[in-house]
């Protein structure tokens, strides 16, 4: 154990995950490590869940991210989590936050350690942190995600270090911990970040050893994710998407190797990377949030030469030569708190190229990325709108139906609105794109509705905007009354297709 925890003052607070997990009292806040299943605690979640089986007792869960079936699978099996931030996939919680069993709080995932810095939420109890090591000096060098764990380890009563003794041993080096102090003027200056691949800050995070109660040990391997293969329609917006690019590299407004790149997790997201191996494209910076498989890909064939993010999202392919990949990418891979991966300040000074995913876009270029209907919680915002206000080109890009075609992606009016008008310049489906740059709302609706819309639902739009406009006007016009009645179509007869 000692390779592991390597300062004496920790060796002796070793316990088991139980008796960790009987330590948490009913409405205690739980601050955990954890960001797209990657570097999450799971003996501890999972004792705490066993214990949650027995007794009645509900915590809040605060984490980086999305975490797997150990931390918000199992608790929210066990129906022991009250209020969770900042971000959920999981299905069982998801259908918790539905049925309003359980609370969520779904936040731009940059803003998440100010609010923990000014006391706005509970403050955490305990933080939970997994750990590939712990440092002579005693710091905690996380596994594969960083997420939000300096600001719980600095803010919490007390700190479990869950160390993992199968975390590759290259983890340690990879990570730029740097924490900003309390906001104000004379207080807080400049992120000294000019280049991605500099080192700002420690490679651990610093924690106080009198904080630490205790030490859980875990020798259980990270958590993949599903391996999106492109299909047709997936490889059709990755196609759109680079033939954007490839035109604004055309037009001489960016150079060869574009510029610092952010992209979305799922299909798409893989597939534009795995189209980007052969689109001449050469040199790419990712200043992302999520590192996934075609990234690596992508360092391989030789086209991205440096990417940071603040955590990895890997397929089981990537999960399976995880050790070896981190020692041949340690010096091409950095990982940072999320405040500062997704930082605007950063975002706005690299001038980096978005991409995310979109539920539904209207025919303005207002998206919602969350709510299903406009009321059923997807997943959550996530650093998609750290990235779309603060980008200097933001898309978005969606299939232009779902369900078999029974749902327009594209309507007249969001049910929900996550990134407005005003954040979204280019809007891609595998019907085409439509650059919203320098368009007017009545421009924008003719680009969204004739580039990016299915043909079946084509004529039923361009009715709703004609008549918008002849009967209502206005800088951006409107029917109320017929504003959602796709979406009032929709849950009455199973189809957004009007009569
Ligand atoms: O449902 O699985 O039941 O069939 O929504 O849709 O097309 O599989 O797309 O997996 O890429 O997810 C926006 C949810 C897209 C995701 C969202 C149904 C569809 C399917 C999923 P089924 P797809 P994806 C991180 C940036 C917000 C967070 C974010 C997301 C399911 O991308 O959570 O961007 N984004 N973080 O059938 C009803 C519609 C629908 C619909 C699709 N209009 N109405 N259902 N679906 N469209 C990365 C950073 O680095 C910042």
């Amino acid at each position: 154990l000692s390779k592991f925890i390597r300062n004496a003052a920790f060796l002796d607070k070793v316990v088991s995950a139980e008796e960790a997990a009987s330590w948490i009292d009913d409405g205690m806040t739980l601050g955990m490590s954890g960001f797209t299943l990657f570097g999450e605690p799971k003996e501890f979640p999972m004792a705490l869940a066993e214990r949650g089986k027995k007794e009645k007792f509900k915590v809040n869960l605060f984490t980086g991210a999305s975490m797997g079936p150990a931390a918000d699978g199992s608790m929210a099996e066990a129906g022991i989590i009250n209020l969770r931030f900042p971000y959920n996939a999981n299905p069982i919680l998801r259908k918790q936050i539905n049925e309003g069993e359980a609370f969520y709080i779904d936040q731009h995932l940059s803003h998440n350690a100010e609010y923990v810095r000014q006391g706005v939420l509970p403050g955490i109890d305990y933080a939970i942190i997994e750990a590939a090591a712990i440092t002579e000096d005693g710091e905690i060098i996380p596994t594969g995600s960083v997420g939000n764990s300096p600001i719980y380890v600095e803010t919490a009563k007390h700190v479990i270090i869950e160390v993992n003794v199968s975390a590759p041993a290259a983890y340690e080096g990879m990570h730029d911990i740097y924490v900003p102090g309390p906001a104000g003027e004379n207080a807080r200056c400049d992120i000294p970040l000019c280049e991605i691949s500099q080192r700002i800050g420690s490679k651990g995070i610093k924690v106080d050893p009198a904080k630490v109660r205790g030490i859980v040990i875990s020798s259980q391997p990270d958590i993949p994710s599903p391996l999106f293969e492109p299909n047709e329609e997936t490889q059709q917006i990755a196609d759109n998407l680079l033939h954007f690019l490839h035109e604004e590299v055309r037009k001489g407004r960016l150079p060869n190797n574009l510029a610092p790149l952010q992209s979305g997790v799922g299909s798409v997201a893989n597939a534009v990377l795995n189209g980007m191996k052969d689109s001449g494209f050469k040199d790419i910076i990712v200043a992302s949030e999520v590192l996934q498989d075609g990234v690596f890909d992508l360092i391989d064939a030789g086209v991205v030469k440096f990417a940071a993010g603040t955590a990895l999202s890997l397929s089981k392919k990537r999960v399976d030569s995880l050790a070896e990949d981190l020692e041949k990418y340690a010096d091409k891979v950095v990982f940072r708190p999320q405040e500062i991966s997704n930082h605007p300040e950063l975002i706005r000074r690299l001038g980096v190229i978005s991409f995310n995913t979109a539920l539904e876009v209207d025919i303005y270029g207002n998206v919602n990325s969350t709510h299903v209907s406009g009321t059923h919680m997807m997943n959550g915002i996530g650093g998609s709108g750290d990235f779309a206000r603060n980008a200097r080109i933001t898309m978005f890009v969606t299939q232009s139906t779902a369900k078999g075609g029974a749902i327009s992606a594209i309507v007249p009016f969001v049910t929900h609105v996550d990134h407005t008008n005003h954040d979204v310049d280019v809007i891609i489906t595998e019907q085409g794109y439509a650059d919203l740059r320098g368009l007017a709302p009545r421009q924008a609706a003719e680009a969204i509705i004739e580039n990016c819309m299915h043909p079946s639902f084509k004529q039923q739009a361009r009715e709703y905007f004609e008549e918008a406009k002849a009967k209502r006007g206005g800088h951006t016009p409107h029917l109320l009354d017929k504003a959602f009645s796709w979406h009032i179509n929709l849950a009455e007869k199973g189809t957004m297709k009007l009569d």
